[in-house]
């Protein structure tokens, strides 16, 4: 027979062990706020000092921790958001390249019926994919995107068939901010169902206005996953080559910059070599920047709708970008640009933050991460179950970002079309076409020594280790759109 002692110290390991694997109490739960901007550039954030104007975001990273060495996995635009939302790398995941259709915007004219059936209306991502707010779901999470979706226009391919509990933006890869039209054609979508409601207002406020609704119906209620990527400071898919060849913001955003003369140039050669009336770089710039500053507006908005709601501090706040800058952007130190696999199209600016959760206010992290860990990562803060029988491509970052541990990526791969980078610690083999080499990123972050001639032993083990990952992708479970089944 068991001593009372004894039974004592059982029953107390009992509670302790109880206490430990228990779920965690929806109080603890942690809100997540997930922004994500669209093409901005690793070095257009004000506290860097280029000049732009970011106070919410320079807030966000005072009271939160900047990482510096942060990627995405794709140096574009759709398949950086599959990525990001399925923990997977586009080539496992089958969104390895756009869910588009450039030719509207060179000018050919589709039929209404031809235009249904082409690529842009008809792709979207493999219905088998995983994405964060399914798995969130399992822990009592409720899910709202407001914004750029990217991932497919078919309802089966819109957010409320993909795990959200709402969704209120456009459904391709980038819109006129005001008519809300792509090249022409109506592209924002309410759940499951087109709307041309909020025509003529600048999209951003619409984004803003969705996602304070969200937060405000939502902040006593459920935990929740708010997911707002931003259109800006995309260029702007219209039509007219004067407002294609820039960014669309607000007149009263422009005027916090100096202003610029003159505003346009004629070029002699736009699309297929016609003249036509474009934005001047110095106009582009400032346009840039206007919608940086606009978006950055609306961010602060969201930040202190969650303070009154007294729950900013079990928030998750996550920010950056879906790539890297381009046009009136500016990545420096970065070499290169959006769609380019140099840093600047892969490296982007990050912030985070989550103070019950251990995130340091005011730190800069250079940990080397990824878009990747997300999923990962927001499975280990909700106490939610990672989904089974699914490869992951990253880890939780969380020990990381406490300054625990250090990062456990070791290495990371990029592939757009014949564009290539493998990094493996802090070497990096790049090939760009005719360009390319090796770099040394601890003492080159510009990417300017090619130092392939004087460490090729270097050089054959990471292409080694590319092509090790290539037959790993090659070898995983085929997935639409692209792969074959
Ligand atoms: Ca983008």
């Amino acid at each position: 027979m068991e001593k009372p002692l004894n039974r004592h110290v059982t029953l107390w390991f009992a509670f302790v062990l109880m206490a430990l694997t228990s779920p965690l109490q929806s109080a603890e739960r942690p809100n997540i706020l997930l922004i994500v901007s669209d093409d901005q550039g690793y070095n257009d954030l004000g506290i860097l000092g280029n000049g732009i104007l970011t106070p919410a975001l320079d807030r966000l990273a005072s009271e939160g921790t900047r990482l510096t060495n942060f990627y995405v996995a794709w140096p574009a635009c759709t398949p950086s958001r599959a990525s990001l939302l399925t923990g997977r790398y586009p080539q496992r995941n089958g969104v390895y390249d756009m869910i588009r259709n450039e030719a509207p915007d060179y000018g050919l004219r589709y039929s209404a019926e031809e235009y249904a059936v082409t690529f842009e209306r008809v792709g979207g991502m493999d219905e088998r994919e995983v994405m964060i707010p399914s798995v969130l779901k399992s822990a009592g999470y409720k899910s709202g995107i407001f914004g750029k979706w990217d991932l497919g226009t078919l309802k089966r391919y819109l957010p409320t068939s993909r795990g959200f509990d709402e969704f209120y933006g456009f459904t391709n890869t980038g819109i006129d901010y005001y008519t809300h039209e792509r090249y022409g054609v109506p592209s924002m979508v309410r759940n499951l169902s087109p709307t041309i409601a909020d025509k003529g207002t600048y999209c951003t406020y619409l984004f803003q206005r969705e996602a304070l609704r969200f937060i405000d119906e939502h902040a006593t209620t459920d935990p929740f996953f708010l997911y707002v990527p931003f259109n800006a400071p995309h260029n702007s898919s219209a039509l007219d080559p004067e407002i294609r060849s820039s960014v669309q913001a607000p007149e009263k955003y422009k005027k916090r910059y100096p202003p610029v003369d003159p505003e346009t140039r004629i070029t002699p050669k736009y699309r297929y070599g016609t003249p036509a009336t474009v934005a001047t770089p110095d106009a582009r710039r400032r346009d840039y920047r206007a919608a940086v500053t606009c978006m950055d507006d609306a961010i602060g908005t969201m930040l202190d709708a969650l303070e009154q709601k007294q729950i900013l501090d079990n928030t998750i706040v996550i920010f950056f970008s879906d790539n890297g800058g381009s046009g009136g952007a500016d990545n420096a130190p970065l070499r290169g640009h959006k769609a380019q696999t140099w840093e600047g199209g892969i490296r982007v600016p990050c912030i985070v933050r989550w103070p019950a959760g251990g995130v340091k206010a005011g730190e800069v992290n250079d940990a080397f991460l990824s878009s990747l860990e997300l999923l990962p990562s927001l499975v280990a803060a909700s106490g939610a179950e990672l989904p089974k029988d699914v490869v992951l491509d990253g880890f939780d970052w969380w020990p990381t970002l406490r300054g625990e541990v250090s990062s456990p990526r070791e290495e990371m791969f990029w592939k757009r079309r014949d564009l290539i980078a493998a990094r493996v610690g802090k070497w990096k083999w790049v090939k760009m076409g005719k360009s390319g080499g090796l770099f040394d990123l601890d003492n080159d972050i510009g990417e300017q020594n090619d130092l392939s001639q004087s460490h090729p032993q270097i050089q054959a083990m990471l292409k080694q280790r590319y092509a090790n990952w290539v037959s790993e992708m090659e070898s995983a479970e085929p997935r639409g759109p692209f792969r074959d089944y």
